[in-house]
């Protein structure tokens, strides 16, 4: 390990929940990881040691590990727009973990250590970047949900797309990102949250955290964008693609309205993808984006995030359908498969 033992910090995971990207890497659709590997990247824990530079965090505090670091000294940290940092792992080929050498060894052989985060395991260590101390009364087994999937969707609303009140939005997935699209949509006051998905099981869920009106692009005869269209007089002011599928991403982009929509991409698309589109829905006037951790600088901001859910500032607990033991992990990998879950938590 490269990486000064003076700046670790090594600490229990006692709540962990199940993202789609970490099904990605399980299907082999993300070829830039490196196996065997350490999945997991929604959790949380409490500290049992730190290195002797480690000045922000203790043994005994509660803490989320961060799979955008934050230096808070490299150009992209110094930058008030930005909430990515060279520390990064997503800009170096091998998407596991920053360094060549890992962490972690198996029988003599080397284990990746997933967005330098790898929730799935007991015991982890990861840098001071890599790691937010959080309030000491925060409930682990809800908050974990802000290491992932509800910071990055409710971040893409308030952060990436800064959803205005009145505005309408269309939301393309509806899982643990998606409805927390939603829930940001909803508190940044948007007037109209349509959310798309071809499994109609999602609407309630999806109605209960904000959506006004649920559509299934299997009911219609024509592009999805088309149907948008006509319900909004021309397009949507904000549009977001929360699967990681190329064509939904372009269908997101044409379902904005002209002159000032905005998209956002949040899905992760396989490794090999590649997006074509016909570059007029740009020139006349629409805006693409992408959204990694929902905009948020995350040391900074994962404390904030914990503290906004405790004063009730939004409500999380229903993207949970399901809780399990660790070791059901592979029931809770079936569960998302099958469309049958939004989030499962797993605790020790
Ligand atoms: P999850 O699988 O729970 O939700 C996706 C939803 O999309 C499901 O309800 C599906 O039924 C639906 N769906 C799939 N294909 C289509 C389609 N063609 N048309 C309509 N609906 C469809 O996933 P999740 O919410 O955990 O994650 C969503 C994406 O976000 C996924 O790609 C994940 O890798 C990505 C993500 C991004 C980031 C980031 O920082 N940008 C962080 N974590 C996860
Ligand atoms: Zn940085
Ligand atoms: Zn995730």
């Amino acid at each position: 390990m490269k990486t000064s033992l003076f700046f670790v910090c090594f600490f229990q995971i006692l709540a962990t929940a199940i993202c789609r990207s970490d099904e990605h890497v399980l299907r082999g659709s993300l070829s830039d990881v490196k196996y065997p590997i350490i999945l997991g990247h929604e959790g949380a824990g409490i500290v049992e040691s730190v290195g002797s530079s480690v000045t922000d965090i203790k043994p005994g505090d509660k803490v989320i590990p961060l799979f955008v670091p934050q230096c808070g000294t490299c150009r992209c940290c110094l930058n008030p727009e930005s909430n990515f940092c060279y520390k990064n792992v997503f800009s170096y080929s091998n998407r596991s973990s920053k360094s060549d050498d890992t962490i972690f060894t198996c029988n003599g052989t080397s284990v990746s250590n997933f967005l330098d985060t790898g929730t799935f395991t007991e015991y982890t260590v990861v840098e001071d970047i890599s790691v937010a101390k959080i309030h000491k009364d925060a409930p682990l087994d809800k908050v974990c949900l802000i290491g992932c999937g509800f910071s990055t969707g409710y971040g893409s609303a308030m952060n990436t797309a800064k959803v205005k009140p009145g505005s309408t939005c269309a939301v393309f997935g509806l899982g643990g990102v998606g409805l927390s699209v939603i829930i940001g949509c909803k508190v940044a006051g948007a007037s109209r949250i349509i959310g798309i998905d071809f499994n109609t099981n999602k609407f309630a869920k999806a109605k209960e955290c904000g959506a006004t009106e649920c559509i299934n692009p299997k009911d219609y005869d024509r592009p999805i964008h088309e149907v948008l269209a006509e319900m909004t007089e021309g397009g949507v002011d904000y549009s977001f693609e929360v699967i990681g599928n190329t064509e939904v991403m372009e269908s997101a982009l044409t379902s904005s309205h002209f002159g000032y929509g905005t998209t956002i991409i949040v899905g992760v698309a396989p490794s090999s993808a590649k997006m074509s589109f016909d570059p007029s829905l740009l020139l006349t006037g629409r805006t693409m984006k992408g959204s990694i951790f929902g905009g948020w600088k995350s040391k900074d901001h994962v404390p904030k995030l914990v503290c906004d859910y405790m004063n009730k500032k939004f409500n999380l607990d229903m993207l949970i359908t399901h809780k399990l033991p660790f070791e059901k992990i592979n029931e809770g990998f079936k569960l998302l498969c099958n469309g049958e879950s939004i989030r499962t938590v797993l605790t020790l």
